[in-house]
């Protein structure tokens, strides 16, 4: 059994729950503890007594920990690459990927715990001098979703413990594994016992805990727009300070004056990598008239032909859904979209591989209108949209049209057009001829409107969170 990680000790718990490659229902990856409600609290007991230390270190100390942690995981990026393809479902190269970025993250954020400093300027009242500086909050609770089982972990833990945060980590129940050897890396970096913790298990069980109790100060959340207004809510008792990155219904516009070969690059990699499983995913292809016809055609084709297998093996493209329950989901939205009249142009049928796994062909819905159901709610999986519109007008308006404000793409070779939509796309990023998926990590992450709630994640805006402001008066 995997165990958690509580107080600097490896606790093994009663129970355990299974882990399975998505690709290969036979092969049992290992078995992970399922933290009890006791583990969670005393997790969060040691992250309280360990912060006030951890918070008195000096930024090099933190520095060098988080460093020492980078350079391990990507020295071993290709192994944990490859267990994390194995665990999630993505392909190989987007595991080994996503570790890399992982590393990065790590590194960029060693460096922010040097880089911290405080505004310092006269008061409005003579001969008194005014800081303001930031602070550790305490004691964070993090919880991360199964899509990237790598790179959010790192974002979230890497500013919590830059910034002098004590933690109790709980990774998703799909995913234990890539995180448990990111923790294993950072623990072996040197963090004192009790800095960060690591408590697998149910959300229902471990999460609840987390968001319930009074000692946690903060808690950073990723993953669905129903347990994000919840935890939104059974946080209110305590007031913690929140962030929450949730669902996406993410536009990706194509303009009559697009390059049609980016655009059908866009929309490929935005809707169908990762196996669509991404919050930043194109989920509603928004074409203008004047090109609609050919566009479709090509992105028809090329979906056709995704190369849809095991994560692990070469010239895969789409590697499985990550789990039975999130492949029955896809299922359903395809047939709502039915349903609801949408065309099912290509895809959507569930193919068999030489292992049991849980694969499904990309799916493209053609015929579709802004308020259908697969052009509202968040699938999550490897199902794309079409949207046919006149000219940009409407293009934007329907593109905003959600209640969502994630990402926003658009291809056009409209300088005009591009600047417009820039500025007028209601969402927390916007791409202009990429895919609206595969972020930077060293600049802000977020959304608007019910995508995201709280200070956005990522590079030097992080702070804002993951620290407090004081402001301090003297009078010399
Ligand atoms: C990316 O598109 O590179 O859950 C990152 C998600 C996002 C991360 C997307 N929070 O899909």
């Amino acid at each position: 059994m995997k165990p958690n990680l509580i107080n600097g000790e490896w606790r093994d718990a009663a129970s355990s729950t299974e882990n399975r490659n998505p690709s290969d229902l036979d092969d049992l990856i290992d078995v992970f503890a399922d933290g009890t409600e006791q583990d969670a609290h005393d997790a969060i007991t040691a992250a309280r007594a360990a912060a006030t230390a951890w918070a008195a270190t000096t930024g090099q100390q933190r520095h060098d920990v988080l460093l020492a942690a980078a350079l391990e995981i990507r020295e071993r990026q290709q192994e944990i690459g490859w267990e994390l393809a194995r665990e999630e479902g993505k392909t190989l190269a987007e595991g080994i990927a996503e570790v890399g970025r992982a590393a990065n993250i790590f590194d960029f954020f060693a460096g922010e715990a040097l880089r911290l400093m405080g505004e310092i300027g006269p008061s409005v009242r003579p001969g008194i001098r005014v800081e303001v500086t930031r602070e550790p909050i305490g004691v964070v609770g993090i919880i991360t979703p199964w899509n990237f089982p790598a790179a959010i972990p790192a974002w979230k833990l890497a500013p919590a413990l830059c910034f002098g945060n004590a933690v109790v980590f709980k990774p998703a129940e799909l995913v234990p594994h890539t995180a448990w050897l990111i923790v294993d890396c950072l623990h072996r970096a040197g963090l004192p016992p009790g800095a960060l913790n690591l408590v697998m298990g149910r959300g229902s069980i471990v999460g609840r805990a987390l968001v319930e109790s009074p000692d946690v100060d903060a808690l950073t959340f990723t993953g669905s727009v129903v347990v994000g207004r919840q935890i939104a809510q059974d946080a209110a008792a305590t007031m913690k300070k929140l962030q929450l990155e949730m669902g996406g219904k993410n536009p990706l516009v194509v303009l009559d004056d697009a390059d049609l070969d980016v655009a059908v690059a866009c929309a490929i990699d935005g809707a169908f990598f990762s196996t669509g499983q991404r919050c930043t995913a194109s989920s509603r292809i928004v074409v203008a008239e004047g090109v609609y016809s050919r566009f479709v055609e090509l992105l028809t084709e090329r979906t056709r032909h995704l190369r849809v297998g095991h994560a692990l093996e070469d010239g895969t493209e789409i590697g499985p859904v990550s789990s039975a329950e999130q492949l029955e989901q896809n299922q359903r939205y395809l047939d709502i979209a039915r349903r609801e009249s949408g065309n099912i142009r290509v895809g959507g049928e569930r193919v068999e591989r030489a292992t049991r796994g849980h694969y499904m062909q990309p799916a493209l819905i053609t015929d579709t209108t802004n308020a259908m159901t697969i052009n509202r709610e968040e699938v999550f999986g490897p199902i794309a949209s079409v949207l046919r519109v006149r000219d940009y007008d409407e293009a934007l308006a329907v593109a905003n049209n959600t209640e969502f404000g994630l990402c926003a793409g658009i291809c056009t070779t409209s300088l005009k057009h591009a600047e417009h939509f820039k500025r007028h796309a209601q969402a927390g990023m916007v791409m202009v001829n990429l895919p609206t998926a595969g972020v930077d990590y060293h600049v802000p992450f977020g959304g608007r409107k019910g995508s995201s709630h709280g200070p956005r994640e990522q590079g030097r805006y992080a702070q804002e969170f993951f620290t407090t402001v004081k402001t301090a008066y003297t009078r010399p």
